[in-house]
């Protein structure tokens, strides 16, 4: 049985949410992801108010994970894996305040964690990070269509280039991202480990690899 009280959330702004949010929900440890859009200035906002561009809100990923099988620390190097962070308003196709880049939190102290991460990226640039680390002011889960998107629509517009994620993870053997297979994964995991990765994977078929993201990275 899964505690939902023992899971944290953590979200993360990293342009067009559906790639996003299919990238968050392959990571073990991760329980569910939802597609919302975070920090604009007005209540209940629709997609199209999104596009319009005066709203304010990120498009943003509410991620749900259990901390006893990922850390914040991992999971946020992980997202640094999807995104160009000295971007400004811009990651892929997609331009606008609503593609910016961020990591918002609901608890004080999870800055703590992201903060050393985010200082060890800057060094690999000369431009500073245009990803924010701020309070999560508020967060609307978008319309149903937008979530799962994906899985909806196989070979749907994707900003992130998940085959290019693969190559890399295999030269990092080692390292956070490697695939392995479901077998390894659960003689790698304790029992409440495991259900709770197979839970973030039950509303999809088990497609034969997970994240392994059990190893610090970063
Ligand atoms: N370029 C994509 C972005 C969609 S995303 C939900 C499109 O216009 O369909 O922002």
């Amino acid at each position: 049985e899964i505690n939902l009280e023992n899971l944290k959330e953590i979200y993360f702004a990293g342009g067009c949410f559906w790639g996003v949010e299919e990238y968050f929900s392959r990571i073990p440890g991760v329980y569910d992801a939802v597609s919302g859009y975070a920090n604009g200035n007005t209540e209940q906002p629709t997609y199209e108010e999104v596009c319009s561009n005066t709203t304010g809100f990120a498009e943003t990923v509410r991620v749900r994970y259990d901390p006893a099988v990922i850390s914040l620390r991992v999971l946020t190097g992980q997202y640094f894996k999807i995104i160009d962070p000295v971007s400004v308003n811009l990651q892929g196709n997609d331009t606008g305040t609503q593609y910016r880049t961020g990591i918002f939190y609901t608890q004080e102290k999870d800055r703590a964690s992201i903060q050393p991460v985010m200082n060890e990226i800057q060094n690999d640039y000369s431009e500073p990070l245009a990803v924010e680390l701020a309070p999560l002011e508020n967060f609307y889960p978008a319309e149903d269509y937008h979530q799962d998107y994906l899985q909806k629509n196989p070979g749907g517009y994707c900003h992130i280039d998940f085959s290019s994620l693969e190559d890399l993870t295999v030269r990092a053997n080692g390292t956070v991202g490697i695939r392995i297979s479901e077998k390894e994964l659960r003689e790698e995991l304790t029992p409440l480990q495991y259900e709770v990765t197979r839970n973030a994977a039950t509303e999809r078929p088990f497609t034969g690899e997970y994240w392994d993201s059990n190893e610090p990275g970063l």
